[in-house]
């Protein structure tokens, strides 16, 4: 079993400092978080990006800042953007921050409910966004919130656009989407195909419970108050290294290992540092 990928999912684009005071809304304090999750054992971290008054953003400016304080302050830790962004962006504003070249970004092959909203991908904005990863040398993670994404993905495996193995991450316990259940899991990593390699993001109650399985199953895990802003019932997250401290902690009680940076690059096939 390879060891343990922690990713670190730092300020999301829907949590609001007023629901955790300790979200890292600003490019400093996004910096700050992420070394301190870097530290205490996330070698990735999903970088989402805020405007000063804390509406999201996919500006390439303040994602460069970001990225550049990141680089300089946890050296080898993987820089992975969303092109998920907010719901509303135009595909378009979403893609932007794949062109500053980090080392992954995430790619959603589909549409689904997002709360009361809708979270849109069509087939053509996939492919492009799929096309642009791969010609700027950025590793995609495919993020699944529902089956039918991991068929879309598959789908541009068969068209060329994609090679396989490829690297997901499920996002569990949307509402909308598929339930955080260890039953759900379970069903999607199903369907991936062999060597491909797998995350899971629970949301809210949903993170603790399916990162032990993970742990156990040779997934891999990422926590964060993107998709979670507490640390148990009724206690709010002090900040998103305590929330990676604890699966550190889960990994070494059940015997696995956690990757370093580099260890993480080499299970991804990821270059550089
Ligand atoms: N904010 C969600 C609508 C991603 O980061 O790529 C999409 C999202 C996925 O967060
Ligand atoms: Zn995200």
């Amino acid at each position: 079993m390879d060891k343990l990928i922690i990713t670190a999912a730092l300020t999301g684009a829907e949590t609001s400092k007023e629901a955790n005071p300790n979200l890292p809304v600003s490019p400093a304090e996004i910096i700050e978080s992420a070394w301190r999750c870097w530290q205490a054992g996330a070698s990735i971290v999903h970088l989402h990006a805020r405007k000063p008054d804390g509406t999201s953003t996919q500006d390439p400016q303040v994602f460069g800042e970001i990225i550049s304080g990141i680089r300089e302050r946890c050296p080898g830790c993987i820089v992975q953007v969303s092109t998920g962004g907010a719901v509303g962006m135009t595909p378009q504003e979403r893609l932007q921050p794949v062109m500053l070249k980090p080392d992954m970004a995430t790619l959603s092959t589909g549409s689904v409910n997002f709360g009361n909203d809708l979270f849109v991908n069509t087939m053509e904005d996939i492919r492009t966004f799929a096309k642009t990863m791969v010609e700027q040398g950025v590793k995609p993670e495919v993020e699944v919130f529902d089956s039918g994404m991991v068929q879309n993905a598959l789908t541009l495996v068969r068209e060329g656009i994609l090679d396989l193995p490829q690297h997901f991450d499920f996002v569990l316990g949307v509402p909308g989407a598929m339930p955080g259940t260890p039953e759900a899991l379970m069903f999607l990593r199903n369907l991936l195909p062999e060597g491909c390699t797998w995350t899971v993001a629970g949301i809210g109650r949903a993170e603790l419970p399916l990162g032990a399985m993970a742990i156990i199953l040779g997934g891999h895990v990422r926590v964060g108050f993107e998709d979670n802003i507490y640390y148990k019932k009724g206690q709010l997250s002090q900040g998103n290294e305590q929330l990676v401290q604890r699966m550190v902690r889960l990994a070494a009680e059940l015997g696995r290992p956690v990757a370093t940076p580099a260890e993480a690059r080499e299970i991804l096939n990821i270059g550089g540092e």
